[in-house]
């Protein structure tokens, strides 16, 4: 199927196949090796312009990173709604089933700085831009469905807490340090979504497996110009899925790349990640009906009481051709919004308006990034913005200014009716002050309706999570302080960490007496597709080829990603498996093991990769000559999760589960 903005983007890609080298004045260069000099020992002479272009040139290859979100990684794709939503919005992409809508999305971390690791605890940034016929939307969203703060204002004080302390750097790609704790505990409007980020929810296993949330309330009308208040939401098909934080630090230093590796990776088999779009609307006469403010960040609300609408599919189906050139110069901006959608007035999206561009002002390099072709629509632009850094279209005309007769008054303004935007005339009246509105202080009652709601081993996970992080902080007021806030959430939370961390529980019991739980909000309630499941298949001894081909055909009937580690590579042929060694494998970079023994010794790397495979909590299956040889491994063979056969076909059932949590 065609996507116009995968066409606009190849009109401008550049391929030097065949081609001969030339100056960026198009002169073609006869020599690239030494620079001119007098003579072959003499000194280089100025006169030299492709050595000076060349040099310079280089010089100022780098931009300033993101402020935050600075590591990423993107991809093209498309999106197409199911249905007509013209019953709340005109959205010409939200109305058309019959149209595929390209898209280009990048995820990241938050915190680290550009060359940090993808396995860190942090929030991941799930931003969308949606080249649509009516111009650009970008959904800036993140994969918790709140925000530490409620209002924009706080955003430098909440970053300068959370990115490395200024005196010494440190530390990279987390939030385990003093000020970021201090903050939490100062700050009580973070405790909600702090716990979502101590939860799996903070390591998730891959940018395939994670749901996306576009935060804030946001307005659809529709061509009557009623409005309704709506969250997105992203659902993962690919299922749900979190690494264990053991995993995620090995992980650090094993593959600092381990998920954009994945993304690229699966679309370049052609296993193309996808997504469901979801809303949630709530009429404006429902505004006030709730516990909750519409318009608070810190609040979720509630599937049992605001049900999710699967609206749409997006689908990853493209890799970029350069990073720089398309990922890294991405400009996503949550003002950037179409017909048929609208703000609300949550003043942390309110905020947000203002900072997108004015950061792209910098990072950029001047007013039109939007010209940069990944930034451009896919529809016509016309204006009388003029001129500034880097105007790369040649404006004709003698007119530049709105209202003309000399040019007919074009470029026009368009009524609302043939497709102008128009804002939704909101009716609002009040005084100018400073104030938090009093229906947003309510800090802990969904902080504990989350953890109510987590499965016990997601509940011990949080506990771990919080203790490490807690636990890293060098001021014992901080630790103090932080076991504190906790404490207003759930007494066994607290309790637990201030066991783990060294500090005391509080001697009031002030928890959220509420025992409400939603079955939204755990990651078990998604069905893991075993197609997403990749296996190590460890050779110890010799195996025949035979056995190995067997099981190379379950995992293809199954589409299970696997590698042969081991057996290296002799007597297989590259066509039925790719190959490993012990050198390039490891258990952490797996989502199982299978062990196949002749019933030689087993090997010392087997075993290290058997016994890390069983402390992650991952489903291993291992013949019966292994299972015998393993009986000095730290592992219980009869332990969940840990299957003993000859038959490849039972691996099945054994990757039924990706996790065995049920394993102590
Ligand atoms: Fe932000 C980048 C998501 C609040 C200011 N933000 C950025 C990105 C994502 C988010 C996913 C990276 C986009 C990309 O891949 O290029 N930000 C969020 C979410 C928020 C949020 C979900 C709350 C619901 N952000 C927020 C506030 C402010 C900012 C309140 C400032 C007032 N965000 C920025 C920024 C960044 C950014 C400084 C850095 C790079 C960029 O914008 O382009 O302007």
């Amino acid at each position: 199927m065609s996507n116009k903005k995968k066409e606009q983007i190849d009109e401008v890609t550049k391929s030097n196949d065949g081609k001969a080298m030339t100056t960026n004045n198009g002169v073609k260069v006869s020599e690239d090796e030494n620079t001119l000099t007098v003579g072959e020992r003499g000194p280089s002479l100025l006169e030299d312009f492709h050595f000076r272009e060349k040099i310079m040139h280089f010089d100022h290859e780098r931009i300033p990173e993101r402020i935050v979100h600075a590591r990423g990684f993107g991809a093209h794709g498309e999106f197409q709604v199911y249905k007509d939503l013209s019953q709340y919005t005109s959205a010409d992409f939200l109305t058309h089933p019959e149209k595929t809508t390209p898209v280009f999305v990048r995820f990241s971390t938050v915190q680290g700085s550009k060359g940090s690791p993808d396995t860190v605890r942090d929030v991941r940034g799930f931003a969308t831009k949606f080249y649509t016929d009516e111009g650009i939307f970008d959904l800036v969203g993140n994969d918790i469905p709140v925000f530490f703060i409620q209002d924009a204002i706080k955003f430098p004080d909440l970053i300068h807490a959370v990115k490395p302390e200024p005196h010494n750097e440190m530390p990279q790609g987390g939030t385990a340090h003093d000020t970021f704790w201090d903050f939490f505990a100062q700050n009580p409007e973070s405790t909600h979504t702090t716990v979502w980020a101590m939860s799996d929810r903070g390591i998730p296993k891959n940018f395939r497996q994670i749901e996306g949330f576009g935060i804030h309330t946001f307005r659809l009308v529709n061509s009557e110009g009623q409005s309704y208040f709506v969250k997105f939401h992203w659902k993962p098909l690919h299922g749900l899925e979190s690494l264990v934080w053991d995993e995620a630090q090995i992980l650090h230093g094993k593959d600092v790349d381990f998920h954009r590796k994945d993304l690229y990776e699966s679309i370049e088999k052609g296993d193309y990640p996808e997504w469901e779009l979801a809303l949630q609307v709530i009429k404006p006469e429902q505004e006030f009906d709730f516990d909750f403010d519409i318009l608070d960040p810190t609040k979720i609300w509630p599937e049992d009481q605001v049900p999710i609408e699967v609206v749409g599919k997006m689908t990853l189906n493209s890799n970029v051709s350069n990073v720089f050139d398309e990922t890294e110069q991405a400009a996503f901006h949550p003002g950037h919004i179409v017909p048929g959608i609208d703000f609300s007035n949550d003043p942390l999206l309110q905020g947000r308006l203002f900072s997108y561009t004015d950061t792209q002002i910098s990072r950029l390099g001047g007013p039109n990034f939007n010209q940069i072709p990944i930034n451009r629509p896919v529809n016509e632009v016309h204006n009388n913005q003029r001129d500034a850094m880097h105007q790369m279209n040649i404006n004709s005309g003698q007119v530049a200014y709105h209202k003309n007769a000399l040019n007919n008054n074009d470029p026009h303004p368009t009524p609302k009716e043939e497709g102008g935007y128009e804002h939704y005339q909101e009716k609002v009246e009040g005084h100018k002050i400073r104030k938090r509105s009093e229906s947003f202080k309510d800090y802990y009652s969904q902080a504990k309706l989350y953890l109510n709601s987590l499965s016990q081993a997601e509940y011990d996970h949080t506990v771990d999570g919080f203790s490490f992080e807690i636990g890293m902080c060098n001021s014992i007021m901080v630790k103090q302080n932080a076991v504190n806030q906790l404490n207003k959430v759930d007494r066994t939370l607290a309790e637990r960490v201030a066991k783990n961390v060294g500090v005391e529980v509080p001697e009031e019991n002030e928890e959220v007496q509420s025992d409400a739980k939603d079955s939204q909000l755990t990651m078990e309630k998604y069905d893991i597709p075993i197609a997403a499941h990749s296996v190590a298949v460890l050779v110890n001894g010799n195996i025949d080829v035979d056995t190995l081909k067997s099981y190379a055909k379950t995992f293809a009937e199954n589409d299970l990603n696997y590698a042969f580690v081991g057996q290296y590579p002799e007597n297989l042929s590259e066509d039925f498996g790719i190959t490993e060694t012990f050198d390039t494998a490891h258990s952490t970079l797996f989502d199982s093991t299978i062990v196949l023994s002749d019933g030689s010794d087993i090997k010392p790397q087997v075993e290290e990769f058997v016994e890390l495979t069983y402390k992650h909590n991952k489903p291993l299956f291992v013949n019966k000559a292994a299972s015998q040889g393993l009986g000095n491994a730290k592992l219980k063979i009869d332990a969940p999760g840990v299957f003993v056969s000859d038959e490849p076909e039972t691996i099945v059932k054994a990757f039924e589960r990706a996790r065995y949590w049920d394993r102590k």
